[in-house]
């Protein structure tokens, strides 16, 4: 087991070893890590506040040039940590090298970003008085992430509560720790003071509590029932919590559609990084006239994908990422079949050179809004198509669900478009694009419960991870 977890500066080992195996081949180990006590993330939580007064009052160029540095350090590595990225998670190395340059884009952001956060200055309603909003850090950052996404999450949520002066404990996925194992090695190069980022690697389940107890804030992205459990841990401490939960997002094709437009969105939006966002497609919502063109091409599209090993350069969908995933996206089809949606493409595993979890990019017709398949998150290459007769239904389909993450639209009416973007009860609204793929500068989240406690990335972030001050200033000059 190598020391991986990385402590008051200190690369330290776990209580365990777990070894993590390539979703593209089973066979292969990508290494392994240790899984930590409770005890460790005490200790985590312990350095981050031994080092926050130091960092929270830092230099605000010193802060910024280290985020820019981290940046840097990513872009320059982006092939190796995409590599990795492929062998632990699946993705293909396009995607996978993506989201590593992703990562450094949110540094070189938020290294901006420390420079630029304003505060505020009012005048008083008392003669020589003024008032100054001020920011400050909310302290010991808890951030807790999944595998979908084993670069950007750490990165966004690391590279946003530094800009602002916290200290961070990052436990990410237990499935994908190597990338956070990079990230460490990167912000300990770029000159981080020792117990401004702390890594605890680890099961959450174990793990959970101590952060939660310990640090002032937690900020989460995974399953819905994981963050309401979160949240929960958190009530007793009143711990601030951010939670970026499941989606269910709804894809509305109208009959005035532009056809080529409509399916690569549905496509990518549906199949894209294995259908593995939270922001993926999985309910398509068609009206009538347009609905058989629309699903011949779509399953077209579909059936033409090569799924393949992440690392092969024509892979266009890697592997769904481990095993329970891979169970629970077959459990799913079984379930539409048995509810009688028919399959217009894939349906099941697929072969490919190595023994991996290859799933065929699946499109379900003549489903109903009601099914379990429409229901419940997938969170994989698995989507169904909902026919109804025009956008006031298809408005009502896309609501009736609990989750409200992203959601979009295929129309070349202005007044249509202007009309979903208004209905529409998620977070983001996509006009004539995929509901996933998302720019770090803006904000991103959507609606409880797929999101809670304040948007993620671009500026917005800074109202989870800064606490407002208001200060009454009696000078005396009138
Ligand atoms: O998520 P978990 P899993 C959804 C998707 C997927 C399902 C299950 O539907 O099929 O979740 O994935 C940590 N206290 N999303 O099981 O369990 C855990 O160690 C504190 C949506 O991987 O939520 C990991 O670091 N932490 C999604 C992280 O939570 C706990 C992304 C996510 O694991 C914990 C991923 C606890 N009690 C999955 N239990 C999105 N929103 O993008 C677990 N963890």
């Amino acid at each position: 087991m190598k020391a991986c977890n990385y402590i008051d500066g200190q690369w330290r080992e776990g209580e365990r070893p777990s070894s993590i195996h390539n979703p593209s081949d089973l066979d292969e180990l990508v290494g392994t890590y240790p899984l930590s006590a409770p005890s460790d993330a005490e200790d985590a939580i312990a350095a981050a506040r031994k080092a926050l007064p130091a960092w929270s009052r830092s230099n605000i160029q010193v802060r910024a040039d280290i985020l820019r540095r981290a940046g840097d350090a990513l872009f320059a590595r982006a092939t190796e940590i995409g590599t990795l990225l492929s062998r632990e998670e699946g993705k293909t190395l396009k995607e996978g090298v993506g989201e590593a340059q992703r990562a450094a884009y949110v540094f070189h952001y938020y290294a901006g970003e420390v420079v630029r956060h304003p505060g505020q200055w009012y005048d008083s309603l008392r003669d020589g008085h003024n008032i100054i909003v001020s920011y400050e850090p909310v302290g010991v950052v808890a951030a807790i992430t999944p595998w979908n996404f084993p670069i950007a999450v750490p990165a966004w949520k690391t590279a946003a509560a530094l800009a602002y002066g916290n200290t961070v404990v990052l436990k990410p996925s237990e499935l994908t720790p190597g990338c956070a194992v990079l990230l460490a090695e990167i912000l300990e190069q770029a000159g981080l003071p020792n117990g401004a980022f702390n890594l605890v690697l680890g099961d959450g389940r174990a793990l959970g509590q101590a952060l939660i107890d310990g640090a002032d804030a937690v900020t989460f992205t995974g399953a819905t029932p994981t963050g309401r459990n979160i949240l929960q841990l958190a009530a007793p401490t009143m711990t601030k919590v951010q939670l970026e939960l499941g989606g269910k997002n709804p894809f509305i094709v109208l009959d005035d559609a532009d056809l080529d437009v409509a399916v690569e969105a549905a496509a990518q939006g549906t199949w894209g990084q294995t259908g593995q966002r939270c922001t993926g497609s999985e309910r398509i919502i068609v009206t009538r006239r347009i609905h058989d063109a629309f699903v011949e091409r779509l399953a077209k599209a579909a059936s033409a994908f090569k799924v393949g090993h992440a690392l092969d350069a024509d892979t266009q969908i890697g592997p769904v990422a481990n095993q329970p995933q891979f169970d629970k996206n077959l459990r799913f089809i079984a379930k539409a079949k048995a509810d009688g949606a028919e399959l217009a493409a894939g349906g099941g595993p697929v072969e490919a050179r190595s023994r991996g979890f290859y799933l065929a990019p699946t499109l379900f017709i003549n489903t109903t809004n009601a099914m379990e398949l429409n229901r419940e998150e997938v969170f994989g290459p698995v989507a169904g198509v909902i026919k109804v007769e025009d956008l006031d239904e298809a408005i009502a389909v896309a609501a009736d669900c609990e989750l409200a993450l992203s959601s979009g639209i295929a129309t070349t009416s202005l007044k249509n478009a202007e009309r979903y973007r208004r209905a529409s009860t998620a977070g983001m609204v996509m006009i004539n694009a995929p509901t996933a793929g998302l720019e770090y500068h803006v904000p991103f989240g959507g609606r409880a419960p797929s999101g809670f406690g304040g948007r993620e990335q671009g500026a917005a972030s800074a109202e989870f991870f800064t606490e407002m001050k208001t200060a009454y200033v009696n000078h005396g000059v009138i």
